[in-house]
């Protein structure tokens, strides 16, 4: 077979850097960066160039499983989606198909495929991340201003105001380049974040936040731009509806109030809120996860957007630009999520969440995971006794990891489909091998930069792995569905409909990329919301209950909210900023990759460590009201003494891993944003023990 390199697109995060592919003999021999991708030019990250560690990883999944007393015996296909099939149509025979429920992680190529199925299955319930992840930005930004979420346009910025994002380890490849070119350029650089990242320390203004107060500081920012009348007055004259009510609404935030709420001297606040009004363009990166995780998220993303569009920010070069997604509602974020597109309305609205967060249906995110439990437990609304898990640590992954457990335990029926065992498999009854993104071909979309890349298989799967699309037919056909796909190729067409392609001729493209158009408004006359105008007053809303304009709420659990609590849990604690060679709970298993961070470590300010007489280095038990894990310390002078930051994912290779070294053990599930859903894990109240 002898030597062979095939041009592909990494998929171990989000990123979708250009790799080639080096084959010798049939075997991945390594990854390399694609100098001539247009976004990553050139860049690999550790986890992308472990792709043949994981391949040929001897921990691998590689036949089906189904559970035999306390553990698992292999299987044919045969064998398992038969079983599969039997469970899916007794739930739905005794309870309807909406009782049959498919969860992804964060988005990992199989969604669009999942939600076909479930459409065909006669299911409204995805079930996914979303609530914590991108959806509070897509909600908060199209009730705002009509477009979903945006492209900060970093390159070409002279203010680039990152908030609550670190995209130097979470979106290397995509941003990194960008941020490069616009710093080289002489953009200015603002940092909203309670740690001294990397780029905070290049920053010309770092913003130290207290967390879970980010919307306190987008309001103080508002209040400084208009009282200092450097908003853009043509756009917000001419674009914008509801001046007079946010400005009334936000002169409480004076520069003062905002410092006392979230402990960042005024003088910087103000300093920075006017550095971003008088350098435009100006972009603003939410990232995904940060702006996302907090019970304001609506609203934080809400003033976010606000802010880009009263310094006249919005669909300009070097502002946050809107995305034309060339794959539409095809893509994997794309409201093909959505039963409403798909199911007759009566199936549709029994979506699991709109009953709590009503928004749900007018704007198209998968149900949040705390909505899908109450079905499980309680029957509420209605029974939910079977699920399928594509692509989710569902354990790890979710806040109060021993209440999701518990949960999941109560089901008849639970499959996944994952590379590896994990805390999650462990629960299943039948457990399917995956191909690896290597070994599929497939479409990918970033979203954020207007490209769709085909992703050209180089292997074929391992031989008893099976590509999802394939799962998914096999099932499809076993239950005997209707109007679901026939074969991959159908599937990947039907992902680039809206772009005009077919997969082959992609393929023979690499990729296509859709372009950006500023200022759509002035042609089309209007911004896509109910009035034509940015809503700075979202009255609208009201009838659903959620106020016209952001609101800053004191996290649930803070030391102003819940001050009972402070005598026992001193410090506040902030979960998940992210480990580049990671990928959430994925990759603690590859060697080269555990070697660069092998344990979870908590960043802790030296001053506060030496008072509790704990040493750097050393073991320590992290306790919230909910739990304890145990963690490394780790000595930072970038936090704040008050102040604690931990990863998440940790579990693998620690007895009961999932317990002990699990974050999500401490996190709460209950105290939710009332609009998106969004669990409040940046911001909690803890302690630290010494073992
Ligand atoms: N390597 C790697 N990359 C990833 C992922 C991964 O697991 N590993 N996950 C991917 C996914 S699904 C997502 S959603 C994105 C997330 O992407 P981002 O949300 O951009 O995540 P980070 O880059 O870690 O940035 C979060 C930053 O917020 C800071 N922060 C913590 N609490 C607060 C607060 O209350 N206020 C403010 N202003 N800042 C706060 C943290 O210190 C951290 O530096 O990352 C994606 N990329
Ligand atoms: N405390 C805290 N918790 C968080 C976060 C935080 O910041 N703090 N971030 C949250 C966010 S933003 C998100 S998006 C979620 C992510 O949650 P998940 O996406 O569920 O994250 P993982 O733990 O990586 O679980 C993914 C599983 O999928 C498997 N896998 C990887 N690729 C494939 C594939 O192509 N096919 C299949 N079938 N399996 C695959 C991996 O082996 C792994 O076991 O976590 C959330 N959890
Ligand atoms: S950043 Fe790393 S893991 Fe993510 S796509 Fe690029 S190479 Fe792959
Ligand atoms: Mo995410």
């Amino acid at each position: 077979m002898g030597n062979q390199t095939v041009r592909s697109i990494c998929f171990e995060c989000h990123s979708r850097c250009g790799v080639l592919l080096n084959l010798e003999n049939g075997r991945l021999q390594e990854v390399k960066g694609d100098k001539e991708h247009p976004i990553s030019r050139g860049y690999i990250c550790p986890k992308g160039a472990a792709a043949p560690e994981i391949i040929y990883h001897q921990e691998r999944i590689t036949t089906p499983l189904i559970k035999s007393g306390k553990g698992f015996k292999q299987a044919s296909w045969e064998e398992a989606l038969s079983l599969i099939a039997e469970n899916l149509s007794r739930a739905s025979e005794k309870h309807g198909p909406e009782s049959v429920v498919f969860g992804t992680g964060t988005t990992r190529g199989t969604a669009p495929y999942i939600n076909c199925f479930l459409t065909a299955f006669g299911s409204p319930n995805l079930m996914a991340p979303s609530n914590m992840s991108g959806g509070p930005i897509v909600m908060g930004s199209l009730a705002t201003s009509g477009f979903g979420m945006s492209d900060p346009d970093y390159a070409n910025s002279k203010c680039i105001l990152l908030w609550a994002h670190n995209p130097k380890k979470s979106w290397p490849g995509l941003y990194m380049n960008d941020i490069r070119d616009g710093l080289k350029q002489g953009s200015k650089l603002i940092v909203v974040d309670p740690r001294r990242t990397n780029l905070a320390n290049k920053a010309d203004n770092w913003l130290q936040i207290r967390p879970g107060t980010d919307v306190a500081l987008a309001l103080g920012f508002i209040h400084i731009i208009i009282e200092s009348e450097l908003y853009d007055k043509d756009f917000v004259e001419n674009w914008t509806d509801g001046f007079a009510a946010l400005r009334e609404h936000v002169s409480e935030y004076t520069p003062q109030k905002t410092a006392e709420i979230t402990w960042i001297p005024s003088n910087q606040i103000q300093d920075a809120a006017r550095m971003f009004a008088n350098n435009p363009p100006g972009a603003i990166g939410p990232g995904m996860g940060g702006t996302s995780q907090g019970n304001d998220a609506f609203d934080l993303n809400r003033a976010l957007t606000i802010i880009s569009a009263i310094t006249g920010n919005l669909e300009v070069a070097g502002g946050n630009l809107r995305l034309p997604a060339p794959t539409s509602k095809r893509s994997c974020y794309g409201p093909d999520h959505d039963p409403f597109f798909n199911l007759p309305k009566d199936q549709a609205l029994k979506k699991l969440g709109l009953k709590q967060f009503p928004l749900l249906q007018f704007i198209p995110i998968p149900s949040p995971p705390q909505t899908v439990w109450p079905a499980i437990t309680d029957n509420d609304p209605y029974p939910v006794r079977a699920m399928g898990l594509f692509a989710n640590n569902t354990v790890c992954a979710y806040p109060n990891s021993s209440h999701v457990r518990q949960v999941l335990k109560q089901l008849d029926f639970l499959f996944a489909v994952d590379y590896f065992h994990t805390p999650t498999t462990e629960l299943a009854d039948v457990i399917l091998p995956p191909a690896h993104w290597v070994e599929r071909d497939d479409v990918e979309d970033l979203l954020m930069k207007s490209y769709v890349f085909s992703q050209p298989k180089a292997l074929d799967p391992l031989p008893d792995c099976r590509d999802e699309k394939q799962i998914l037919i096999e099932l499809a056909q076993k239950l005997g569905l209707k109007g679901f796909f026939n074969n991959e190729q159908e599937m990947l067409d039907y992902r680039l409909e809206y772009a005009g392609l077919t997969y082959e001729q992609l393929k023979e493209m690499g990729w296509y990329y859709g372009g950006f158009t500023y200022k759509s408004y002035e042609n089309k006359g209007k911004f896509r919301t109910l009035t034509g105008k940015v809503a700075l007053n979202a009255d609208f809303l009201e009838n659903l209950g959620i106020s016209g304009m952001p609101q800053f709420r004191e996290p649930p659990e803070s030391p102003y909210s819940r001050p009972e609590l402070t005598e026992d849990y001193p410090l506040i604690l902030t979960t998940g900023g992210r480990l580049l060679v990671y990928y959430h709970s994925s990759h603690r298993n590859i060697a080269s990759l555990r070697k660069k961070a092998p344990d979870p470590e908590l960043e802790i300010n030296p001053d506060t460590a030496q008072k509790l007489d704990i040493e750097d280095g050393e073991w320590v038990y992290l306790v919230s009201p909910r739990g304890r894990v145990e963690i490394k310390v780790s000595y930072s002078p970038d936090i704040s003494p008050e102040v604690v930051h931990s990863p998440h994912g940790f579990w693998y290779g620690v007895e009961n891993g999932w317990q002990r070294v699990n974050i999500n053990m401490l996190t709460d599930d209950e105290a939710l944003c009332p609009v998106t859903g969004s669990v409040p894990i940046k911001s909690l109240l803890c302690r630290v023990e010494k073992m």
